[in-house]
C-alpha cells in the first residue's frame, strides 16, 4: 500500500469475536494476529460479539466477565483503540436494529440452510431458540453498518458471510443502492489449529477437554504440561506428512510462533525426538504469549482506563452506524428520526 494513502481511501474490514470463553492458541493465531497486522493497511473494526453469544445460553455474571476480559485480551494483544475501532456489539443499537430489518429481508429456506445453525441446534437440543435461528441477519447487521469491504472470518463462518452478500445485494435492488458488498478475507496463515487431544479436529474455546486447547491466559507450565500430552502418533521421524495430524499440528503452531519454515524445522530436530519438539513449542508458545498475558493482567486491574476506551469505541462505532441506519430507514420508507 502506497505511504501517502490516507485514511479514507483505505479498504474498510470488520471482524467479531464471541466472548463464550477465555481465547485459545487457535483464536490467536488464526483470527487475532492478522486483526493486529492489519491495522496499518486497512481502516479496521473490532467487535466483541456480545450479542450472537447469547444464542446459547450463558450465565450473566460470568458472561460479563468473559466480555470484559475478552477486551481486555484484544488490547494485550495488540489492537491499538488509536488505530482500530474496538467495540461491544451490545453497546452500540443500532446493530439490534438493523438486524431486524435485515430479518426481513432474509428468507427462512436461507437460514435453514445454515450448517452453523444444524450443528448447534444438535448439540442444544434443548433451546433452538429463534436467536439461533436468525443469528446470520445479526452477523450480516453487524458487517453492512460499517460498509465494510473485507471481512476476516475462519472457514466456518464463509457460509454466514455468502449469505450476507446475498441480503445486501437483495437489499440494494429493492430499494437502491445502500450497501458495499462484503467479500470474506481469508488469512494466509495459521488457517486451522488442531486440538491438542484429537489432532483432527480444530483446536475450540468450548471443548470440554481443557487439555485440548492452550488458552492465551494459561500459564507456562499449564502450556508445557498440555504440549507434554499433546497426542502425536507412533512414528519417530518429525516431518511434516500427510497423515501425521499431531506433528502437523506442532509444526504448524512452532511455525507460526518462531517464523522458521517446515523446511528449518525438519533440518533442526533431526535425529531428534517428539519430546524434543512437544517441549520446544511449548516453550516457544510460552515465550510468544508472556507479553499478551502481562499486558492483559496490568489491563485488568485498570478498570477506568477499559471503561475509557470501550465507552469511547462505542461512541465512535455509533456515529458510522447511524450514518447507515437513516440511510436504511429513509430507504424503507420510515418517518426520518
Ligand atoms: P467456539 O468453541 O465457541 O465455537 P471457537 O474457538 O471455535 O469458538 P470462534 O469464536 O468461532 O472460535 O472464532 C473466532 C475466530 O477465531 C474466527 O475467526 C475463527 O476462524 C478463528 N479460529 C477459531 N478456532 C481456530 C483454530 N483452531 N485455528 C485457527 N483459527 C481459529
Ligand atoms: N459469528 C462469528 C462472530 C461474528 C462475526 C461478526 C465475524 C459475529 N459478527 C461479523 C465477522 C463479522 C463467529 O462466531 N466466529
Amino acid at each position: 500500500m502506497p505511504e501517502n494513502q490516507t485514511k479514507e481511501q483505505k479498504k474498510i474490514i470488520l471482524s467479531g469475536i464471541q466472548p463464550t470463553g477465555v481465547f485459545t492458541l487457535g483464536n490467536y493465531i488464526g483470527a487475532l494476529k492478522n486483526w493486529v497486522a492489519m491495522q496499518d493497511d486497512y481502516n479496521c473494526a473490532y467487535m466483541i460479539a456480545d450479542m450472537h453469544s447469547l444464542t446459547v445460553r450463558q450465565e450473566p455474571a460470568k458472561l460479563r466477565q468473559q466480555i470484559l476480559s475478552a477486551f481486555a485480551v484484544l488490547l494485550a494483544c495488540g489492537i491499538d483503540p488509536k488505530k482500530s475501532l474496538l467495540f461491544f456489539q451490545s453497546q452500540v443499537h443500532q446493530h439490534a436494529e438493523l438486524a431486524w430489518v435485515l430479518s426481513c429481508n432474509t428468507q427462512f429456506g436461507e437460514l435453514s440452510r445454515m450448517t452453523q445453525f444444524k450443528d448447534k441446534s444438535a448439540k442444544h437440543a434443548d433451546n433452538i431458540n429463534a436467536g439461533l435461528f436468525t443469528y446470520p441477519s445479526l452477523m450480516a447487521a453487524d458487517i453492512l453498518l460499517y460498509q465494510a469491504d473485507l471481512v476476516p472470518v475462519g472457514e466456518d463462518q464463509k457460509q454466514h458471510l455468502e449469505l450476507t452478500r446475498d441480503i445486501a445485494n437483495r437489499f440494494n435492488n429493492l430499494y437502491g443502492n445502500t450497501f458495499t458488498v462484503p467479500e470474506a478475507y481469508i488469512p494466509k496463515v495459521g488457517a486451522r489449529i488442531m486440538s491438542l487431544a484429537d489432532p483432527t479436529k480444530k483446536m475450540s474455546k468450548s471443548d470440554e477437554n481443557q487439555n485440548a486447547f492452550v488458552t492465551i491466559l494459561d500459564q507456562p507450565e499449564v502450556i508445557i504440561r498440555k504440549f507434554k500430552r499433546a497426542v502425536t502418533d507412533s512414528d519417530m521421524v518429525i516431518r511434516y506428512q500427510e497423515g501425521k495430524d499431531g506433528i502437523n499440528n506442532l509444526m504448524s503452531i512452532y511455525s507460526a510462533v518462531t517464523g522458521l519454515s517446515y523446511d528449518q524445522i525438519e533440518r533442526d530436530f533431526e535425529g531428534k525426538g517428539y519430546g524434543d519438539l512437544k517441549l520446544a513449542v511449548g516453550e516457544a508458545v510460552v515465550e510468544h504469549l508472556r507479553p499478551v498475558r502481562e499486558s492483559y493482567e496490568k489491563l485488568m486491574k485498570d478498570k477506568a482506563y477499559l471503561e475509557s476506551c470501550y465507552r469511547e469505541g462505542a461512541e465512535k462505532a455509533a456515529s458510522i452506524a447511524e450514518r447507515t441506519m437513516r440511510k436504511v430507514y429513509k430507504k424503507v420508507g420510515f418517518v426520518g428520526r
